[in-house]
């Protein structure tokens, strides 16, 4: 079996339940702890909006069972942190960065996976030796907000392949593959190998891809790199950057894209590919 085929067979509820189980390893309802009169006040108030909407439109029996319905499948199929991930989380970001003033930010999404292999501060992302795709040299330096450069700083890097698919939520794709931690030098340099991915369709065989079919909307995200830099003494950032030019940049169906996050690569000289320089500007703890 090629790994084309494999990829093909891809399916919501398997890269769901992966999604799933990746986040209950690393997050547990009871490790949050809410006090009683927060949860009141945000419980009650996002029913309220539940029961206004339900009055204004004058809702069904058959609309509400279709919602019953749906919501049990998403469920099934392991869909909450793609629902959650693409239709909410970019609001609670805004929020998280309010008061930022280094780099911007954006959603993690749901397919980041921790402790990806270390690799030194030039490196070349895991890959199959016939990985398909625009090579791409991505490179940059992590500083302080007051531009001290940052020795050590870690930049995680994960993104789809060039058919949009993620090591470990498809079938067929070696363990890491397009994963890195990477370890910039003592000035906070990296320079990192990869090759451009494509944009990321929401499974249409799922949940989430019902309402996106249902809804008439489309069900594409632009194609982006994912990253989380870090350093001593600084505030870890979670973020996402996007090609100019590049389809969905304008209309992300998880509106995780900002004006500073859109890369424009330019071609590598006398060599294949794209190269782009982005720095990272932390804020301190
Ligand atoms: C993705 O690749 C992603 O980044 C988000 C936020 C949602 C679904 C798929
Ligand atoms: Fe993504």
């Amino acid at each position: 079996m090629t790994e084309t085929i494999a990829e093909q067979q891809a399916t919501a509820a398997g890269s769901g339940a992966a999604a799933t189980e990746q986040f209950r390893a690393r997050v547990s309802a009871g490790d949050v702890h809410t006090d009683t009169a927060r949860v009141d006040m945000l419980a009650t108030e996002l029913l309220t909006a539940a029961h206004d909407i339900v009055r204004r439109h004058k809702v069904t029996y058959d609309e509400y069972n279709a919602l019953k319905a749906w919501m049990i499948q998403v469920g099934e199929d392991g869909e909450w942190p793609l629902f959650l991930d693409v239709w909410v989380e970019h609001a609670v970001e805004e929020v998280a960065g309010e008061h930022r003033e280094g780099s911007k930010g954006s959603i993690e999404g749901p397919y980041y996976v921790a402790d990806a292999p270390r690799l030194p501060a030039e490196a070349t992302l895991p890959m199959r030796d016939d990985e398909k795709g625009t090579p791409l040299l991505f490179q940059g330096q992590v500083r302080s907000v007051d531009g001290t450069p940052l020795a050590g700083a870690t930049v995680e890097i994960w993104h789809a392949d060039d058919e949009g698919f993620y090591s470990q939520f498809a079938p067929g794709l070696p363990e890491w593959n397009l994963r890195g931690t990477v370890v910039a030098d003592d000035q906070g340099n990296f320079r990192i190998n990869t090759v451009e991915p494509a944009p990321y369709q929401i499974p249409t065989d799922g949940s989430c891809g019902k309402l996106i079919a249902a809804a008439g909307w489309h069900a594409w995200r632009p194609a982006h790199l994912h990253l989380k830099v870090s350093a001593p003494g600084h505030q870890l950032i979670t973020t996402q950057l996007y090609f100019k030019g590049g389809t969905h940049v304008a209309d992300d169906i998880a509106t995780a894209v900002k004006p500073e996050l859109i890369l424009d690569p330019t071609p590598v000289e006398g060599g294949a590919g794209r190269e782009v320089t982005y720095d990272f500007v932390l804020d301190r703890v």
